[in-house]
């Protein structure tokens, strides 16, 4: 009998990232036998969190570390982007020679890259192994990266500059400020990177999109529809991190805390793996939680006054992040309130039956992770994709309130009061509530045996082992 396939995977650097493709590796093999080999461009050593990733890795998913790339030569301000696809065309040399090794030894049935890797589909079409890209974030966003370099053809201004919303194939249409963020500024390298990438995504042999239809159904039934030079796209979502056991987990004191909240009180306010607030803005949100007199669970970061990504490579740094709240916040608000510095057991936490609302920065893996567990949201997006997310959650599935931040930039503490208020005890928060718990039911279907995402996945998985 031929041996299961193997396939190589390249993710670009970031938790968001590794994550779900962590996961995706993880449902091949338990599903299908299939077994992976994570390959790892970087540009120094491992964070914690990375590291922890790994190491919890079970034995068909093997990982080796590329070189580190040098970024000596970039400006400090060069946008998150950048870096990434830079970390793979410098590593190109390395990828070439690892995958090479890989391919002898083990006949790969496919490369599998991340949103940013398609530059290393030079290496999968010089050795004729399928190409692959696994899409992390929506559907929505997806459709924007097969149609945005035919816009960039069209439009010579700054997309916010529009007086029209932007409509792509499949998707609710969008303030030209809502695109995802390198498409703020085109003369930027981020933009081009972007629409570097973009236009090589039509040399996949298959996108895989962490989605599903009732989550995104516009979206999807475009994506679904064959098109010339369109890759068939394979949705096989949501695919979530699964948390610890409790009892697995004794460094964070959060699921016991939780333990004793009532069910559905609690508030968790985090902003992913990247993001972090000004100076100010931690103030006027802790204020903001303080007058709503709701219990919240806060994952707290040290401030950025200048960027809103600041820890995105890494979440550790030095610092109390407890010293930038209001004087006296955590003796006023003990008993309903439990801050935590730096990263949580989110998945854990989302899943606690004291957990009733999430405030999230709109990254695409906290929002599955929310809905999976019908928990509604407070749409407060950063940076990336997230303002096309937010209009996701918001306008199209209407499972969360969107916040809006003044002219200044800031969210102030009567606008944060309000909406908590408003999605832990109003009428709008039934609402939002009860199709957060519909979604949930359409996310266990869709994942069922018979389910449309483990159908997608048995397709892709049959097209790995027929070789084809
Ligand atoms: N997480 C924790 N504990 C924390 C913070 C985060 O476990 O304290 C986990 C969380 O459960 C999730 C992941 O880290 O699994 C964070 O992922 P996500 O919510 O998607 O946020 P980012 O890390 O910001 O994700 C990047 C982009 C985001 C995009 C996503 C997928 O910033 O905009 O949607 O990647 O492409």
């Amino acid at each position: 009998m031929a041996s299961p396939p193997h396939i190589a995977v390249i993710p670009t650097p970031g938790m968001g990232h590794l994550i779900p493709l962590g996961e995706f590796a993880k449902k091949l093999h338990r599903f299908h036998g299939v077994t992976t080999t994570f390959i790892l461009p970087n540009d120094g050593p491992l964070s914690a969190a990375q590291s922890a990733f790994f190491a919890a890795l079970p034995a068909a998913v093997d990982h080796l570390l590329l070189p580190p790339v040098s970024f000596d030569d970039l400006a400090p301000d060069t946008k998150i982007e950048t870096r990434i696809c830079l970390t793979i065309t410098r590593s190109l040399a390395a990828i070439r020679s690892a995958v090479a090794a890989l391919h002898e030894s083990k006949n790969l049935a496919a490369l599998v890259v991340d949103l940013f890797g398609t530059d290393a589909f030079d290496v999968s079409r010089e050795l004729h192994i399928p190409s692959y890209i696994f899409y992390p974030s929506t559907a929505m966003a997806l459709c924007m990266f097969l149609n945005l370099p035919e816009l960039d053809k069209t439009v010579s201004s700054e997309y916010r500059d529009l007086p029209e919303k932007i409509k792509f194939p499949g998707c609710t249409p969008l303030h030209g400020g809502d695109l995802f963020e390198p498409a703020q500024d085109r003369t930027n390298d981020a933009y081009k990177w972007a629409i570097h990438q973009m236009k090589r995504y039509r040399l996949a042999d298959g996108i895989v999109l962490n989605s599903f239809k009732e989550m995104e159904p516009g979206p999807i039934e475009y994506l679904l529809q064959e098109e010339k030079g369109k890759p068939r796209v394979y949705p096989i979502g949501p695919i979530i991190k699964m948390g610890p056991k409790p009892e697995d987990d004794s460094s964070c004191p959060c699921s016991k805390w939780l333990d004793d909240q009532p069910s559905g009180s609690v508030l968790y306010v985090s902003f992913g793996s990247g993001g972090t607030l000004s100076r100010d803005q931690i103030i006027e949100l802790a204020s903001g939680l303080e007058m709503s007199e709701q219990r919240f669970l806060w994952v707290l970061r040290l401030p950025n006054d200048a960027l809103s990504n600041a820890t995105y490579f890494n979440v550790s740094s030095k610092g109390d992040p407890m010293a930038f709240l209001p004087e006296g916040f955590i003796e006023r608000t003990k008993g309903r309130g439990l801050v935590v510095p730096f990263w949580a057991p989110q998945a854990q936490i989302l899943a606690h039956g004291s957990t009733g609302a999430f405030l999230t920065h709109c990254g695409w893996n906290s929002i599955l992770e929310s809905i999976t567990n019908g928990v509604p949201m407070i749409a407060w997006p950063l940076y990336a994709e997230q303002k096309m997310n937010a209009v996701i959650l918001h306008e199209d599935a209407k499972v969360a309130i969107r916040v809006h931040p003044r002219e200044d930039g800031l969210v102030d503490r009567v606008q944060i009061t309000n909406v908590v208020k408003g999605l832990m005890e109003g009428e709008e928060g039934k609402g939002i509530r009860s199709r957060a718990k519909d979604l949930k039911d359409a996310a266990s279907r869709t994942l069922s045996e018979n389910g449309a995402s483990m159908k997608f996945l048995n397709d892709l998985a049959s097209k790995w082992k027929s070789g084809t």
